[in-house]
């Protein structure tokens, strides 16, 4: 951990002492900034309810309906890693309170049921299994419990943390993300329960200090607003969070999606959405198209979030063959449209770089830790590529361990003697995909025409999607 934090700070420390531009705003500390890099992560609703057909279980199933025969986690990593994700999150307790692991907290857990005679434990398996294929392991644990007797009451937080702490202990070894649900169905008339959040997230922090923490207002990601696998074209990594919870105390569903301009904390959005109508496995649901995985991830990874995508394992303990047959397929695609970044290498033009370290070069070089930066009073700079190619698309990088700066821009092309603007967009961040019909450009204008501070761009990539079809 320590080696990786200093591998993090090390260029930033370097940078800044070459004249590197000041950070503007809050900026990613190095677990928030590796996790961003992680682009698309699986998430595993599986439980009671994948035996049930129900999407929110009572809580009071028998134990043994939890019966996966043939369950199989390096299954679903060796499937992870095939479609080119970077971890794992799986619903170690849903709503309905079930533990897929033997927690000392609960009576309503592997451990009561009769598969592999009680002895068997998901997260042990899946821990294990994501080390192989070098995946990172997190998981989602309810607060909302509708099997917990002490639920509605002070005595339910205590307990809920010494949950958390039976998962986060180190027993299965690093989590990098703790997926903090806001969910509650009670209803009016239903139990009420004051969650105890300094309480959850201190355990956590204590226990895990590099995983992420998620929820609809973090501290350290926040959800996308929708189940749609959409976020906003206009996303800033930055939120207020002040005053509000997760759940009902939520901000409204547009700041969700949108964030805060000039929001106090760094809380980039995670899009979480799953590959078939519900979140748990049912034999009459099918997966969805590659048509509709790749507007996922372009509305997503090319929206400045990241994409976690919910494949449920089915009742054998396996994810079915049509789901990982789709993922390959969209792995594929993925593969075939950004085959080949024309612009690497390119002589990119505009306004020079503060000092060589920050060379227009850097923006064409492939390499997302080298960035561009001209001086602190340049604003609203232009840049020119040239392309003389047929292009659809096109990528940028900004450098957000100095913080997320552009918030408009428009992109030109010269073609035939003229300039005509093919695209617009507010924020950046992270990485942003711009997709427009296939054009044969001689050159390509990238104007900021709005920014916090004087932007700071990693790369600049372009793509033909249909050259390989
Ligand atoms: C929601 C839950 O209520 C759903 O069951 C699912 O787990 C989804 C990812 O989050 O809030």
């Amino acid at each position: 951990m320590i080696r990786r934090m200093l591998l993090f700070l090390l260029p930033l420390a370097a940078a800044c002492c070459a004249g590197a531009p000041e950070p503007c705003g809050p900026v990613p500390t190095p677990s928030q900034m590796e996790w961003q890099k992680m682009e698309v992560n699986m998430f595993c609703h599986f439980g009671p309810n994948t035996f049930s057909g129900l999407e929110w279980g009572e809580g009071t199933e028998p134990e043994d309906l939890f019966n996966p025969e043939a369950l199989d986690c390096r299954q679903w990593a060796r499937t992870a890693a095939a479609a080119g994700m970077k971890g794992i999150i799986v619903t170690a307790k849903h709503h309905d309170g079930f533990c897929l692991w033997p927690n000392p907290e609960s009576t309503h857990t592997v451990a009561q049921s009769s598969w592999r005679g009680g002895s068997g434990d998901v997260l042990k398996e899946l821990s294990e299994a994501c080390r192989e294929y070098g995946l990172k392991f997190g998981v989602y644990i309810s607060p909302w419990d509708r099997n917990d007797p002490d639920y509605g009451t002070p005595r339910y937080n205590e307990k809920y943390a010494r949950t958390l702490r039976s998962v986060l202990d180190g027993r299965y070894g690093p989590v990098f993300e703790q997926w903090f649900d806001g969910a509650c169905g009670e209803g009016p008339g239903g139990k009420r329960q004051e969650y105890d959040w300094p309480l959850f997230r201190q355990t956590v922090r204590e226990l895990q200090p590099a995983a992420v923490m998620f929820s609809d207002v973090g501290p350290d990601c926040r959800w996308v607003g929708n189940e749609r696998g959409s976020a906003s074209p206009d996303n800033w990594s930055t939120l207020s969070p002040e005053g509000f919870t997760p759940g009902a105390g939520s901000p409204p569903v547009d700041t969700l999606q949108c964030g805060n301009k000039w929001g106090s904390s760094w809380i980039p959005a995670e899009t979480d959405v799953s590959i078939r109508p519900g979140w748990f496995w049912r034999d009459t649901e099918e997966p969805k198209s590659t048509d509709e995985l790749m507007r996922i991830y372009l509305e997503s990874v090319g929206r400045n979030s990241l994409l976690l995508l919910n494949v449920p394992p089915d009742t054998r303990g396996r994810i079915p063959e049509a789901d990982s047959l789709r993922l390959m397929e969209w792995k594929a695609r993925l593969g075939r449209e950004f085959a080949v970044n024309l612009a690497l290498g390119v002589r990119a033009e505009g306004p020079r770089g503060r000092s060589p370290r920050y060379s227009l070069k850097k923006l064409t070089d492939g390499d997302y830790d080298t960035f561009w930066a001209p001086r602190d009073a340049e604003f609203t700079p232009s840049l020119e590529l040239p392309c003389g190619t047929t292009v659809d698309r096109l990528v940028l990088q900004e450098y957000i361990p100095l913080g997320q700066r552009v918030a408009s821009f428009t992109v030109e092309a010269l073609a035939g003697g003229e300039w005509s603007e093919i695209a617009r967009g507010t924020t950046i961040g992270y990485k942003r995909i711009l997709s427009f019909p296939p054009l044969s450009a001689d050159r390509l204008r990238i104007t900021v025409t709005s920014s916090k501070a004087s932007p700071v761009l990693s790369e600049v990539a372009l793509y033909n999607s249909l050259a390989n079809e």
